[in-house]
């Protein structure tokens, strides 16, 4: 009697304090986290997209641990304490994994709030090498990384383009400018920077700073940051007849960007980014499901799709939502789903991850060079 007493005030303070008695998930939460909102919004809608159809695949088959998986979505807003505001949210809401955040500099930070709650990270994008190099273990991602994508567009400029003067250009973030100084660290002996400076996320403007690049004459312009400012300048520069061409990295390849600098202007662009998935025979299945529900897919909608995947075939595989467990099988399991076969390192790297070259072609884009 006196145990049942207790139970029963244990459960009536549960109650009081809103966690309810006994809480027993009848879902399995899976978190999809990127910009939802604002100006990089069409992101976190290539995230949500992809993440959502692998969760609806999962739950046709039955689930997984024979529970449905619901989709808890977060919206960072592409600002790193919104990151960890949201990063805290979910895990009081009880998430088993994460897909996501987007932007380099708001994984950073928020992984460290999934580090103490023992939840696996899988970002699909974040692609500054700080993201998996502070040894948490349960911090992956499965697109490449700066140094590396740095390195293959300073060896398209300086051996292919062959190029004498670059113009570099960032946004002040942890990706932009580390991908600009990993591009700049690469380039071969003898190019001349003729200007190396950041302008800010969210300005509309920047003529001033493109008519004095004009005047320094380079034959490149090398931009670390994402599509929103990469169209403007793209724009602009054309508009002050800064006609030299500009290379950007994989947060730029997204149709907004045509959108936004204008077809004539974009043609030409060169910009870094993983292999066309259309060459992947496994990926033809998710993509045709992609494009008849949503249309084009985004950059990253694949990679939010498989890192989802991921995340719900290790707890299915585990046995258990448990932090440590799932962490643990992912990192000892090989995966093989629409990217081809996908084995982490120890860091949370994927094992390979080749960049080439594309380029802006009649507003589409198309692979161009391989290193
Ligand atoms: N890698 C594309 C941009 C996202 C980021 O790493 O910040």
């Amino acid at each position: 009697m006196k145990c049942f007493s207790l139970v029963l005030t244990v459960c009536v303070a549960f109650l009081i304090l809103g966690t309810g008695c006994s809480k027993k998930e009848n879902t399995i939460k899976l978190a999809i986290v990127a910009q939802m909102t604002g100006a990089q919004a069409k992101i976190g809608s290539d995230f949500k997209n992809g993440g959502g159809i692998a969760a609806e695949e999962w739950n046709a088959k039955g689930g997984v641990l024979g529970k449905k998986v619901e989709i808890i979505l977060g919206d960072d807003q592409a600002d790193p304490k919104q990151a960890v505001e949201v990063a805290n949210k979910l895990v009081n809401e009880g998430v088993a994994g994460i897909v996501g955040h987007y932007n380099s500099s708001c994984s950073i930070p928020a992984s460290d709030v999934y580090n103490r709650a023992n939840i696996t990270m899988i970002t699909p994008a974040s692609t500054n090498p700080l993201v998996t190099e502070r040894g948490y273990r349960n911090v992956l991602r499965i697109c490449g990384r700066d140094d590396q994508q740095g390195k293959v567009a300073a060896d398209f400029a300086s051996k292919r383009l062959a190029i004498k003067r670059v113009a570099i250009i960032h946004d002040k973030t942890t990706y932009g400018q580390g991908l600009a100084d990993e591009f700049r660290k690469n380039l071969g002996r003898g190019i001349e920077v003729v200007y190396a400076g950041g302008i800010t996320i969210g300005d509309k403007d920047f003529k001033p700073v493109l008519t004095s690049i004009k005047d320094k004459k380079p034959d490149l312009i090398y931009f670390g940051g994402i599509y929103p400012e990469t169209g403007l300048l793209v724009k602009q520069a054309r508009e002050v007849e800064l006609m030299a061409p500009f290379m950007s990295g994989d947060g730029s390849i997204d149709p907004k960007f045509v959108e936004i600098a204008g077809s004539k202007s974009a043609e030409g662009t060169y910009l870094t980014f993983s292999p066309d998935p259309k060459n992947i025979p496994a990926a033809r299945g998710f993509m045709e499901k992609y494009a008849a529900k949503y249309g084009e897919m985004g950059p990253y909608s694949i990679y939010a799709y498989e890192a989802a995947n991921i995340l719900l075939t290790a707890i299915q595989a585990a046995g258990t939502t448990d932090g440590r467990a799932v962490m643990e099988k992912i990192h000892s399991m090989e995966f093989n789903g629409s990217l081809g076969k996908i084995k982490f390192t120890e860091k949370g790297d994927v094992a390979q991850s080749p960049y080439v070259v594309w380029i802006t072609k009649n507003g589409k884009f198309e692979e161009y060079w391989k290193p």
